[in-house]
């Protein structure tokens, strides 16, 4: 069947049978492409009939779909002429993991982080009530991403606003783990009782039509039926607030959810159409694994098991380390936003079920979850991505960072993520995070420093910021591991020539380059002793690159002291950095060459430019940016060291 599939109207054409063997493709397909490339499996096996029903009722790009969180969004791609690219999913220059406007006009909103649908969904459909269009504009959200904020404030306003526009609630029960909180509860009660459907519409059109006493009897009508729906659905939370309630219906059986997505085109207002689903659908290791194949890296599709073997990495190193200081110190606590196993927080939970907080995808809530228990005597330590963070920024700011509470706020994902592409990418936490007054920012070179920083932010009983990076250590063994102080650098190696200045997992880079600017200088004077031997011409390069290099450790309180002496003894700068170039490392360190007055000091900074950074592999992305080891070196020699001073 998926041969036959170039567009949405080559779906609409297919009938029941045909349907169900494109589902089946179509599920085959995915699971190849994403055994390969790796990808959100588990999600996008859930909706296959869904986007099938979706893709045959409504009309893109006329009517609107906006995915929620977008992980799931590969079926849809599929449907709507992405079918060939989507080899190349997640692959520099290839298609996308989320939806992305770029990429295609069926393609209405880009998403990525969670919950933004129904705001994004509502600005449509207030829009196109203002240009007095009539498309329908659907958000689609699943039961995870019910539980953040920003996902109940959209439900506030479009219940009470009475826009016509219909949220398919995609309950799979799951969010990357068992989804949590009260409604989940609430929504468990909903998913056992029988589908509600208005399949009286069009009995009730008619009663409307008849004069003066056709409406008034729609209405008792409607009121009995609520009274009734009361008593069979405990709690109707969607009708109270506003909304329609339909379902629950069968998300696998497309037949059905065609002819309730009909009915929602029928019905004016707000409408909320719930819909089960089964993560992993189809794939049996996916739907008893749902949480591992959420996400994954490439696996052999006979067993499920990861094609690269599993490196120790830094969210796991984060974990075992707190596992250890919370044995000591009871005060620990442990905070996640529905991410305790990409955060490392998994051994936490299962030692210290009390000292545990899975609060849903809710970070701003997290935050300030953290804030009322610092508040009140406990250290809580809250593992969010980098990217997330940007969600609770005010939180840090209002909540912690005024009040100067003793928050230990760790930055996973920070930097660089890679295929997850531009909505994942950890560029920015180091430039909005060091504006804010109060906090202390840190970011280790390898694992051992990130435990050694972990144990000094839990004693230092003000709000810190630790960011490290997605995977393991570079590929570098630090020996040296001073002893973390406050606002103390670390200096890795002397030298009188050149001062590099790193931060984070850029400080191996560092390192390398150094090392490697030295050996060259070596076979350099080795090439050039033996051309003297030979009495060939001496004027060969002499230059002779010998590289301070400086752990700055903190980004703030930044070590200004040592690095402004090593900066005047060697006049010449380079800052690595994996972040943006606005408000970083280069930032602080031309701010204090300018503040200093410190004179003739040649400086180049390596960090990412202002502009959202694509998908592609972590090394392709650098060496794009000019970021990698060999660039530098290049950059370096050309540098005209030393100069003279
Ligand atoms: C703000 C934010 N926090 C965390 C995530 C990571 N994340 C991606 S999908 C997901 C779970 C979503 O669950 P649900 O909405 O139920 O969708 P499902 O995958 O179960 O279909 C999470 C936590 C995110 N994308 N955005």
């Amino acid at each position: 069947m998926l041969e036959k599939i170039n567009s949405p109207e080559d779906v609409k054409i297919l009938n029941d049978e045909a349907k169900k063997q494109l589902a089946e493709d179509i599920r085959n397909y995915i699971l190849e492409i994403v055994a390969e490339n790796g990808g959100h499996l588990a999600s996008n096996l859930g909706v296959v009939e869904l986007t099938i029903a979706l893709h045959s009722v409504f009309d893109l790009p006329k009517d609107k779909i906006v995915w929620d969180v977008g992980h799931q969004a590969y079926v849809h791609k599929i449907l709507t002429g992405r079918k060939e690219q989507l080899k190349t999913l997640r692959k520099l220059n290839g298609i996308a993991g989320f939806p992305k406007t770029s990429e295609s006009e069926m393609d209405c909103f880009n998403t990525g982080h969670s919950s933004t649908s129904i705001s994004a969904a509502l600005g449509m459909a207030r829009a196109r009530d203002i240009e007095g269009k009539n498309n329908n504009v659907i958000a689609v959200i699943g039961d995870g991403a019910l539980t953040g904020g920003m996902a109940l404030e959209a439900l506030n306003d479009a219940g009470y606003s009475k826009t016509r526009i219909t949220v398919i609630l995609n309950d799979n029960e799951m969010s990357i783990s068992k989804n949590i909180g009260g409604l989940n509860m609430f929504l468990s009660k909903l998913r056992t009782k029988k589908t509600y459907t208005k399949s009286n519409i069009s009995a009730k059109k008619i009663i409307k039509k008849i004069p003066v006493i056709g409406k008034p009897i729609v209405k008792i009508v409607q009121k009995i039926k609520r009274g009734i729906k009361q008593l069979i659905i405990p709690k109707m939370f969607f009708e109270d607030i506003g909304f329609r309630y339909l379902g629950p219906v069968d998300g696998h059986n497309e037949a059905e959810l065609e002819r309730m997505l009909k009915i929602t085109k029928e019905l004016d207002g707000p409408i909320l159409l719930h819909v089960l689903t089964k993560k992993g659908k189809g794939y049996k290791i996916a739907e008893e694994n749902p949480d591992k194949f959420h996400a994954t890296g490439p696996f052999n599709i006979e067993n499920g098991e990861s094609k690269k073997a599993k490196k120790p990495d830094y969210s796991k190193i984060f974990g075992q380390k707190l596992v250890e200081l919370a044995r000591k110190n009871d005060r620990i606590v442990a905070i996640t936003a529905s991410m305790k196993d990409g955060t490392g927080l998994s051994n936490f939970a299962k030692e210290f079920p009390n000292r545990f907080f899975d609060i849903g995808i809710a970070e701003q809530h997290a935050l300030g979850l953290a804030a009322g228990m610092a508040k009140e005597g406990t250290i809580p330590v809250v593992p969010i991505y980098s990217s997330f963070y940007q969600r609770c920024y005010d939180q840090v700011i209002h909540d912690i960072a005024m009040q100067n509470l003793p928050v230990v706020m760790c930055v996973d994902r920070a930097g660089i993520v890679g295929a997850d592409g531009e909505t994942h990418q950890g560029t920015l936490d180091m430039a909005f995070f060091r504006l804010v007054p109060n906090l202390t920012i840190l970011a280790p070179k390898d694992f051992k420093e990130l435990e050694d920083m972990l144990e000094f932010a839990i004693n230092l009983k003000k709000p810190v910021i630790i960011r490290y990076p997605r995977g393991g250590e570079e590929n570098y063994k630090f020996i040296q591991h001073e002893e973390i102080k406050l606002g103390k650098a670390e200096i890795l190696k002397e030298g009188q020539d050149l001062t590099i200045i790193a931060i984070g997992k850029m400080v191996a880079r560092a390192i390398k380059i150094a090392e490697n600017l030295e050996k060259r200088d070596i076979k350099e004077q080795e090439q050039k002793s033996i051309n003297e031997n030979l009495g060939l011409e001496k004027n060969l390069n002499e230059k002779s690159i010998k590289a301070e290099v400086i752990n700055a450790r903190f980004l703030k309180p930044l070590n200004k002291e040592t690095i402004k002496k090593s900066i005047i003894k060697t006049k010449n700068v380079i800052t690595i950095e994996d972040g943006t170039i606005i408000n970083g490392l280069a930032t602080a360190i031309k701010e204090l060459i300018i503040d200093e007055k410190l004179e003739d000091i040649n400086i180049k900074s390596y960090a990412y430019p202002d502009e959202f950074i694509k998908h592609g592999g972590v090394e392709e992305l650098e060496k794009i940016y000019g970021i990698d080891e060999q660039n530098i070196i290049e950059d370096i020699k050309k540098m005209k060291i030393p100069i003279e001073k």
